[in-house]
């Protein structure tokens, strides 16, 4: 499958009064790596995703809050690619939608929701489940603090570890895009940055199998590879190929912490497009 030529994304709009244009095959065309990614505009109107970040903020006595693993922060709900005991993931993923709808309102779910079988041509992306028909978590809501980051990855590593073997087996293409909106962007920095570094790249093993941390080795990426800084705001929801391409967010500059709210979606042989976070 030939991969997309040029960064970009294609830009649809939500907001009101607009109807959104077609988008039968978006998630197929992400999750196949025929297409970048799209970006979604105002799905979530600005007063409702700052009110979310309020509440979440606010009311964790309702909402389990956990220490982020990878980046400096916290994650409302839980992520596979981190989570080292399954029985607890699941048992949080069970409670967690109500959990969600009694903190930030049924409106934010529906509209991720509805967004989200529109990209898919009209089916819903339901979470996937294990075999034991237990849903993975379907949406996940994460604070990063002043001076966090995320260092550069693509989400394809991930599909080895042991969390996600079953779920991985399942999936055609082996593939997890991100789906992601922000609802609070820092002062500056916080950004989602893009590289014209595929995971099939030789460069991009190098890369990866190196030093990915150091201010150098960043400094270094930034100058030699092309890069996008995704340009998303508060409310937008943007589904890219997370799955092959390298990215990284840059560091949260300001007293501002950043607050997004995402999952991931994959195929599986049956045809039926499954989300997990
Ligand atoms: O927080 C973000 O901007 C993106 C996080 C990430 O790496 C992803 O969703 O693939």
């Amino acid at each position: 499958m030939e991969a997309p030529s040029a960064l970009r994304f294609d830009e649809l709009d939500f907001g009101p009064g607009r109807a959104p244009g077609p988008a039968a095959s978006v998630l197929r065309d992400v999750l196949e790596g025929r297409r970048l990614g799209v970006v979604v505009r105002g799905v979530l109107p600005l007063e409702l995703a700052a009110q979310a970040v309020r509440s979440f903020a606010g009311r964790q006595a309702e909402i389990a809050a956990n220490p982020a693993e990878y980046y400096e922060g916290r994650v409302f709900g839980r992520l596979l690619t981190t989570e080292t005991e399954l029985e607890r993931y699941f048992d949080e993923a069970g409670r967690f939608a109500q959990a969600f709808d009694a903190v930030a309102g049924g409106e934010v779910r529906a509209r991720i929701d509805a967004v989200l079988a529109h990209l898919g041509g009209g089916q819903p992306v339901e979470p996937a489940r294990d075999a034991r028909g237990r849903a993975y978590l379907a949406l996940s809501v994460r604070e990063m603090l002043p001076g966090g980051s995320i260092l550069p990855h693509y989400e394809n590593e991930a599909l080895d570890c042991p969390q996600m073997a079953e779920l991985a087996a399942r999936l055609t293409p082996r593939a997890q895009v991100s789906v992601y909106v922000p609802l609070q962007v820092p002062q500056a920095g916080g950004i989602l940055r893009l590289y014209a570094l595929r995971e099939e790249h030789a460069k991009s093993r190098a890369f990866m199998t190196g030093d990915r941390q150091s201010p150098a080795a960043l400094a270094a990426l930034d100058a030699e590879v092309a890069y996008l800084d995704t340009p998303v705001g508060a409310g937008d929801l943007l589904v890219f190929d997370a799955s092959r391409y390298v990215h990284r967010v840059t560091k949260v500059e300001g007293a501002r912490s950043r607050w997004t709210m995402g999952c991931f979606v994959g195929r599986e042989a049956g045809g039926a497009l499954v989300r997990w976070t």
